[in-house]
């Protein structure tokens, strides 16, 4: 069965997977979706470690159903290799050897994400999937034929929808790559729109670095400044982004409570009825 609709079956039945689950699997999920937002994902996860090998934890591998496994292991092994070829490719357009990318990773990570979009009635109200950057070296994802895939290369002025290609991967550089290549490889920012029609599905293939690994560019051309003020580990880069992340969702609450504690000022000096503002 195509892995796709082998993982689309399961979302869509909501089958026992989710219940699999534990609050280890839970508490990274609400790790993922910082919870100081004013407004959560449409989405629904399922995630899980795949390397290195000996981190697999197959107690919390789901064993339902059956192939299940066996599966996600094949799966995992092949994107592991088509993501070092990714960046070797890369290494050498930095014009250094073939294998500086994957050694800069130490011993390379990766993270499987399944995320289901479920139809939403007022999709012009949310988002999938908030703007972001993936923090690590690269991202493989794969998509169903509904589309939903946004990407900037402008900071946001225009959103560019990443059109599915049947049996074709998306791949983006993460905070990882952008650093490593000193900036010439962006991070671009992307987010998930959902739609009234059709829930949505897709895989994404994470690769991060070891988490000690040292994140600093690699190469710095002549003219060119570092991007990073001082080298640090994937762990510190990782904790900056997200704690940076957490104040910018604080901040972006905020700013909301405080629209609309000026509407209800606002209405009161108007002598306008409350039901009328939140109409
Ligand atoms: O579902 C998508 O199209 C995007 C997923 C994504 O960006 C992510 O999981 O980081
Ligand atoms: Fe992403």
């Amino acid at each position: 069965m195509n892995f796709v609709i082998f993982l689309f079956l399961l979302a869509e039945r909501n089958l026992q997977i989710w219940q699999n689950f534990d609050l280890y699997y839970l508490s990274l999920i609400f790790d993922d979706s910082l919870q100081g937002e004013a407004v959560q994902d449409w989405r629904e996860i399922v995630t899980y470690f795949s390397y290195p090998i000996r981190a697999r934890d197959y107690s919390r591998w789901p064993d339902k159903p059956e192939g299940w496994i066996a599966v996600t292991e094949k799966y995992s092994e092949k994107l592991m290799e088509l993501a070092c070829q990714l960046l070797e490719v890369l290494s050498e357009a930095m014009g250094l050897e073939k294998e500086a990318l994957t050694k800069a990773c130490v011993d390379m990570d990766q993270k499987v994400v399944v995320n289901f979009y479920p139809k939403c009635p007022q999709p012009d109200l949310t988002l999938g999937l908030k703007r972001h950057t993936d923090p690590g070296t690269i991202t493989l994802l794969l998509q169903d034929q509904v589309g939903g895939l946004q990407a900037t290369r402008d900071n946001g002025k225009t959103w560019i929808t990443v059109q599915p290609v049947e049996g074709a991967f998306v791949v983006n550089l993460g905070d990882h790559g952008h650093f490593l290549s000193n900036g010439r490889f962006k991070n671009a920012d992307h987010q998930a729109v959902v739609n009234s029609n059709s829930s949505r599905l897709s895989i994404a293939t994470f690769q991060n670095p070891a988490p000690d690994a040292i994140v600093y560019p690699l190469k710095i051309r002549e003219g060119e400044k570092a991007v990073l003020d001082e080298p640090m580990t994937f762990a510190e880069m990782y904790r900056r982004k997200m704690s940076k992340d957490i104040e910018l969702a604080k901040l972006k609450k905020l700013a909301k409570e405080q629209d609309l504690q000026a509407a209800v000022e606002k209405a009161k000096l108007d002598d306008k009825p409350i039901e009328q503002i939140f109409a």
